[in-house]
């Protein structure tokens, strides 16, 4: 297939063929190595936020309003969605979306929903090759909103430049247990849904978590990955995603993590860092690839190895360096 059409209609803003080549990525990896490697001298501009939270803590209803306001201020924003109980059909996006279309050109915003069904390569390289399709259409920013339960949304949040996490008033126990993995990779916790009684004692409650948490992890023998909260205390908002309510405050809190990354150099080690575990993945499945073939071209060899295993001349580690021989790669 040659894709340098569709590609070349990316480039010029052409928001269809950036649909297609998105779902051509999600489907095809072969394709997607292609793809990418036409157009990636084209991206890095963009601004990656990754928006995550409970079900129900309104965080498409929060981006919706992100995204109308950031529109306004002329930029032209992606969003992806991979939260998959939350599609964007019928859901409040798409409401949104809708009403979107009165207001603003549409060009502006470009929205697309990720299906978690085990994208070859897995979810977060299929992920990363949307956000760069986004970046080189244009987009200054690119939200990315999750669920935030499983390794691959931790995986999605390592490519974001700012991780927002909504929490809801009346979840007391709730911080505790989001306190453990998602503290390190907050930079803005947003209390959304301010008009319900609760948010102050929220906000209250994460203040504590999270001076607990520094006391802790202000660590010099601190995890690398962790070298956002080293720097950078998360700060917290309440917010009425639905009114917008406090957005100019959230807004200002964005631009100022935005600069700490910039003024810092930090942005500079975050983008080592995503490429690293971005080219782990992919190299993760082109070596399962390969070792899928070798198994698949060498079966009486590797009968003749378990065998081995069963009478005890090998076992499944010395087989398996016998194998990694094989590949060549040793
Ligand atoms: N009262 C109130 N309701 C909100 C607010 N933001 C979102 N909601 C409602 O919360 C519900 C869940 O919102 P949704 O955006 O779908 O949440 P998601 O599952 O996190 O994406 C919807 O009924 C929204 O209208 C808010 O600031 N205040
Ligand atoms: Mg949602």
């Amino acid at each position: 297939m040659d894709y340098s059409d569709l590609i070349k209609k990316l480039l010029a803003k052409d928001t269809r063929a950036a649909a297609r080549l998105i779902t051509i990525v999600e489907n095809d990896i072969t394709a997607a190595e292609k793809i990418i490697n036409s157009i990636y001298s084209k991206t890095g501009n963009a601004f990656i936020v990754g928006v995550t939270g409970a079900p129900g803590t309104g965080k498409s209803t929060f981006i919706s309003t992100l995204s109308k306001m950031l529109v306004q201020e002329g930029k032209k924003v992606g969003i992806i969605c991979v939260d998959p109980s939350s599609p964007l059909t019928g859901g409040a996006l798409l409401g949104d979306r809708i009403r979107m279309k009165e207001n603003f050109s549409l060009e502006n915003v470009f929205i697309r929903s990720m299906a978690n069904r085990g994208q070859l390569g897995g979810l977060a390289r299929a992920t990363e090759d949307v956000i760069k399709i986004l970046d080189a259409y244009g987009s200054d920013i690119i939200i990315i909103e999750t669920v935030g339960v499983g390794q691959s949304e931790v995986d999605i949040f390592k490519s974001a430049h700012t991780v927002l996490v909504l929490m809801v008033p009346g979840y007391g126990d709730e911080i505790q247990t989001i306190k453990a993995g998602i503290m390190e990779i907050t930079d803005i916790f947003v209390v959304n849904k301010m008009d319900l009684s609760g948010a102050d004692r929220t906000v209250a409650e994460l203040i504590q978590s999270i001076e607990l948490h520094m006391s802790y992890k202000y660590d010099e023998n601190i995890n690398e990955d962790f070298a956002k909260i080293k720097q950078w205390v998360p700060e917290i908002v309440k917010v009425n995603s639905i009114s917008g309510e406090n957005f100019d405050i959230l807004l200002n809190l964005m631009r100022k993590h935005r600069d700490f990354l910039e003024k810092t150099g930090i942005i500079q080690h975050y983008l080592k860092t995503r490429i690293k575990n971005e080219t782990l993945q992919i190299l993760n499945h082109k070596l399962k690839k390969k070792v899928n073939e070798l198994m698949d071209l060498n079966q009486e060899q590797i009968d003749n190895y378990i065998n081995q295993v069963i009478e005890k001349v090998l076992n499944p580690y010395s087989m398996a360096d016998l194998l990694i021989k094989m590949l060549g790669i040793d």
